[in-house]
């Protein structure tokens, strides 16, 4: 039997370049969909593709696609084949949603319905892991949210991704694909996106360290998240496809922090007050929040042994050393010494 194939869209995101190097460290051979821009977009790729500027055989074979191009699916399925399909392609950002609803209801939920229909319709023996998300949860009327919790969505971007969660458990019923949902709460790296609050505060504070910026203008800072560190959720998708089972998951840490213990946590990290950095601007607020996320992930504990090993405090120290080496200042260190410490064969790269 040759090596599994997967296939992943969205692999050029924060999750997709994870997942697709810790499948390549598996010995899967691994596809996905790139779209196409005036400018390069696989800067999270680029260590598996190339060695230095020589191009290098990894197992990894990009194709140009789109969520709303169903012929493009279509064809790519049929050509590769694929073991396991993870569906992590999405304008995932909740604030642009309002501004752009229509294409995010597009990409997010029909372009769920189209690979799934592709998989229907040429009768591929598959996996499909579908990307949904602690925002279902919205509005929250349970404390902490499992995979029972009733959905409130408050975003368009929540509003589609409940359609693409209820398409998948649909055509699960319906036509008895292995097709999954996990429900993950956030997740961040230092290859998260610059515009998600995490990232926007690890990297701001490297520039003022640097004298590039001398203020960090941010939103609602009371709202509560469960941060977790993506390289283990990307892990725990696999696992998920792994499953006798086919069924839904909720993942995240369990411990819930606001927006400003972050600013704290992290200003503290490198010794400023960020009370003399941040500054609230009303551009940054959502016409409706989400208030509170944590997560009661004991069903993925105890079905599938997964518990993440990174805290909040830790992942603030990981992505603050990161962006401090990134715009080429000396790292305060705890982070890199944490990661060793706790994933001493980790399969991806530390940035
Ligand atoms: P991300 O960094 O924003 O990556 C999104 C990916 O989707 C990128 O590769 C992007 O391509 C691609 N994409 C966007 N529109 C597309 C289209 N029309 N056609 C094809 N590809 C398209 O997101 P992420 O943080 O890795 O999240 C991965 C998935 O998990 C998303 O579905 C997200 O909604 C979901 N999720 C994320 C979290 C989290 O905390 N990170 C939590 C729960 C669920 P470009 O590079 O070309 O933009
Ligand atoms: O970092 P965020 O933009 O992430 P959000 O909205 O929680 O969504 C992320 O996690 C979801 C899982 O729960 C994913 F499904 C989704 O794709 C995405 O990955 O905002 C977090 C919080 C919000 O309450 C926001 O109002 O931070 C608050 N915030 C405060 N100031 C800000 C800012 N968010 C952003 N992006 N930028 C700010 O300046």
């Amino acid at each position: 039997m040759g090596n599994k194939v997967a296939f992943i869209t969205g692999i050029t995101g924060q999750d997709g370049s994870y997942l697709a190097e810790f499948l390549l460290s598996r010995g899967y051979e691994v596809h996905g969909i790139i779209r196409r821009a005036s400018t390069f977009n696989t800067g999270r790729l680029d260590h598996l593709l190339f060695d230095g500027q020589q191009e290098k055989e990894s197992g990894l074979y990009l194709h140009y696609g789109d969520m709303i191009d169903s012929s493009n699916l279509n064809r790519v399925l049929e050509e590769i084949k694929p073991d396991e399909i993870y569906n992590l392609a999405a304008q995932s950002h909740v604030k642009v949603s309002f501004e752009v609803p229509e294409y995010t209801a597009e990409v997010d939920a029909v372009g769920t319905l189209r690979i799934l229909d592709a998989i229907k319709e040429t009768g591929l023996k598959t996996k499909f892991y579908q990307a949904s998300t602690s925002e279902l949860f919205g509005k929250i009327t349970e404390v902490p949210q499992k995979e029972t919790t009733p959905f409130y969505p408050r975003s368009p971007y929540a509003a589609a991704k409940l359609y693409a969660y209820w398409i998948v458990v649909n055509y699960r019923e319906a036509y008895n694909l292995f097709a999954c949902n996990g429900i993950l709460f956030n997740h961040e790296s230092p290859r998260r996106g610059e515009n998600f609050v995490t990232r926007k505060i690890t990297r701001g504070i490297a520039h003022i360290l640097a004298k590039k910026q001398d203020y960090l203008y941010l939103g609602n800072l009371e709202a509560k998240r469960d941060w977790g560190y993506a390289p283990e959720y990307v892990e725990f998708m696999w696992k998920m496809l792994q499953n006798c089972d086919v069924e839904d998951f909720v993942i995240g840490t369990g411990e819930t922090h606001s927006v400003k213990e972050f600013v704290e946590e992290s200003f503290s990290y490198v010794g400023l007050d960020w009370k003399k950095y941040v500054k609230v601007n009303s551009r940054y607020f959502r016409p409706t929040e989400v208030d509170l996320l944590i997560a009661d992930p004991s069903k993925a504990k105890e079905r599938l042994g997964w518990s993440p090993k990174i805290t909040f405090k830790e992942l603030v120290k990981i992505m603050v050393d990161a962006d401090m080496r990134a715009i080429g200042l000396e790292p305060i260190g705890e982070g890199d010494e944490i990661l060793k410490q706790k994933f001493p064969d980790q399969w991806w790269r530390i940035d």
